[in-house]
């Protein structure tokens, strides 16, 4: 499998990835970022915060920042989140996400088609109803009847090509880091780096301090490719690919989201910082319970976890090599791609 090229700086204790596009040179793992900051997972997460940035740095609120980034990332065609994904066994794209702040308030729908911003359908169960999770067909009706339009039903022409591919040998493995992977490599259809350069988008991941000290997060995906029909992962699952806290921070999750709803990970992680760990050994605490359960099945598997503090620290670990996220504030206007560290 291709990868981006990754350079470590070990006497320094630095780790760098050179990539494509815009700010996108990495440095430390574990920092203390100026607020607001916007983080999302994999380097597509550029894009998604560049999208969040404009609301934080005009004082707006870390709510509205991440609705900004899913939707951004729900825009653009992707191997892994929004209606030109990869679909489902059977050939159906069905969408995952959350949304949630750091009062406790949080929205998602699992299991809907055929809409195209689930962060804001997300939002709208959060806002409008009393419930937090709607699901399938009662969480597109609940989209229609406020107002999002019904998208047509086709697969995009490069998840066809590739659904059609697997059919071959219909065979359910994921595929290690494919957020990761670069446009004609294995498994991949979808553009990962588009002609100029910038990332494509993937599992989209994204938790932000807005200027006020207050946190959101969401998350929006397609789920894993050729996933069984009717199969939820772990994106709009609160507490497992999203929890937040305005008293502690944030964490997000992207990888085998059956492995992360195992150990209620993102509740894991955060709790683990209100403990008094950091984002970063917090987030190596999630991944090694994910690892101690089954050594030999972690090494075939990626989990990661990005967290941030209400403070502004940062911390990210993987089980496999190969996690990057991506980290937007006054200092870094235009992002920067940081590589986490990891566990196998
Ligand atoms: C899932 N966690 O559906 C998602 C997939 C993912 O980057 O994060 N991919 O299990």
């Amino acid at each position: 499998m291709h990868r981006r090229d990754f350079f470590r700086f070990s006497a320094l204790g630095l780790s760098a990835s050179l990539a494509n596009g815009a700010g996108s040179q990495s440095s430390s793992a574990s920092s203390k970022f100026k607020l607001p900051v916007v983080i999302s997972t994999w380097d597509s997460g550029l894009d998604a915060n560049a999208a969040a940035w404009p609301v934080l740095s005009k004082g707006g609120n870390a709510l509205d920042a991440v609705e900004a980034a899913g939707r951004r990332a729900e825009d653009e065609p992707s191997c892994c989140v929004g209606l030109a994904a990869y679909p489902d066994r059977d050939g159906k794209v069905t969408l995952d996400s959350c949304i949630m702040d750091g009062t406790g308030d949080c929205g998602a729908v699992s299991f809907i088609d055929r809409i195209k911003h689930p962060v804001s359908v997300a939002r709208k169960v959060m806002e409008t109803t009393p419930h937090v999770l709607l699901s399938g067909e009662g969480a597109r009706q609940f989209a229609l009847e406020n107002g999002f339009p019904l998208e047509s039903a086709e697969l995009s022409p490069d998840a066809e090509k590739e659904w059609k591919k697997w059919l071959e040998k219909s065979r359910y493995k994921p595929v290690v880091n494919i957020e990761n992977t670069k446009r004609g490599s294995v498994s991949q259809a979808a553009p990962y780096f588009f002609d100029d350069g910038r990332p494509n988008h993937d599992t989209m991941g994204t938790i932000a301090v807005d200027g006020h000290g207050k946190l959101a997060g969401m998350v929006t995906t397609s789920g894993m490719a050729f996933k069984m029909h009717g199969r939820v992962g772990d994106s709009p699952i609160i507490g497992a690919g999203l929890f937040v806290d305005d008293e502690v921070g944030a964490a997000t999750s992207s990888g085998v989201g059956e492995e992360v709803i195992r150990i209620c990970g993102t509740h894991t992680v955060v709790e683990q910082m209100r403990l008094g760990k950091s984002p970063e050994q917090a987030c190596l605490a999630a991944v090694s319970r994910i690892v101690k359960r089954d050594p030999a099945r972690a090494k075939e598997l990626q989990v990661g976890f990005v967290a941030v503090s209400d403070t502004g620290e940062v911390g990210a670990y993987s089980v496999l090599k190969g996690f990057t996220y991506s980290v937007t504030n006054s200092e870094f206007p235009t992002g920067k791609v940081f590589s986490a560290k990891n566990v196998l």
